[in-house]
């Protein structure tokens, strides 16, 4: 069974009228191709969720103050065209991005295959709007294994929403998708080049970017030391406190309308850092993204 809640709170921050932050589950790993198990990664985040302090250390907010709702999850579909279909009308239905920065959704994977309809139905609501990926994979292909809806195509199927895509934490790429991508097109963060020039890279992840901005973040971007349930544990890839540091200049300087991790693949056996780390991280984009007094 599911937790319906992100924190244990009292029930007026959790009212379904005015809750600002929205929760929604997607658990679904229906194009997985190696190790399955992300249809369980929503579960357990939810399951850990209230071990996090409510109190943000940093800024010195409580998210919750503006209200926190964990919709219904929306149960797998049985192919990848159907269930990219049950996501976008659950994204409209439910009016995630339709009333301003009143409502900031955050969406909670299942595999990377669940982004594109969140971006197709947040850019029918949201002018203009780019896309901050963090991933060890660019997900450019335009189909794998014989689908264009594989969690490999996330970010081409997305981009035929819009053109503006940040890509942050990438080391591993076809030559098919390298030949496909420039830099030109839209811009490639490496962890190495991170490393090396930390305060360049956060310039020109922001001036990447426009003034609306949806955050997705594949679990897999982190080193495997820091979140190893994932399918692919690429090694190399970025800290906690790079991703958090860059997603909260991010919120300084840009209207973040919403977000979404993906990818946990529980590991069990009491090993909880992955669904933890994404927890913690859904809780650091609430309080990036507070609004005090509203
Ligand atoms: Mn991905």
């Amino acid at each position: 069974m599911m937790n319906d809640y992100f924190f244990h709170l009292d029930p007026s921050f959790r009212d379904p009228e005015t809750a600002r932050y929205r929760l929604l589950p997607v658990p679904y790993d229906g194009t997985a191709c190696f190790l399955k198990g992300t249809v369980k990664g929503p579960e357990a985040v939810l399951a850990v969720a209230d071990q996090i302090e409510h109190f943000d250390e940093e800024l010195r907010v409580e998210a919750f103050q503006n209200g926190i709702l964990v919709l219904p999850e929306i149960p797998p579909a049985d192919s990848p065209e159907e269930e990219f279909q049950r996501i976008y009308e659950t994204v409209k239905a439910r009016e995630l991005f339709a009333h301003g920065s009143s409502r900031f959704p955050i969406i909670i994977g299942g595999e990377h295959s669940v982004t594109p309809p969140v971006i197709r139905a947040a850019t029918e609501s949201v002018e203009n709007l780019s896309i901050l990926q963090f991933d060890a994979h660019t997900d450019l292909r335009d189909s794998y294994l014989g689908s264009r809806y594989s969690h490999a195509c996330a970010m081409r199927r997305s981009l035929e929403y819009t053109p503006h895509l940040v890509q942050v934490g990438i080391r591993s790429i076809s030559a098919e998708e390298f030949a496909d991508c420039p830099d030109r097109v839209h811009r490639v963060i490496t962890p190495e080049m991170i490393e090396n020039e930390f305060g360049y890279c956060i310039d020109r992840i922001v001036h990447g970017l426009t003034g609306n901005v949806y955050i997705t973040v594949d679990v897999d971007a982190f080193d495997p030391s820091q979140a190893p349930g994932t399918g692919t544990p690429e090694p190399g890839g970025l800290t906690w406190r790079q991703v958090v540091t860059i997603i909260r200049d991010v919120c300084i300087h840009k209207n973040v309308v919403g977000a979404d991790v993906v990818e946990v693949m529980p590991l069990g056996n009491g090993n909880i850092i992955t669904e933890f780390l994404a927890a913690r991280l859904i809780s650091k984009i609430m309080a990036y993204t507070f609004r005090s007094g509203g």
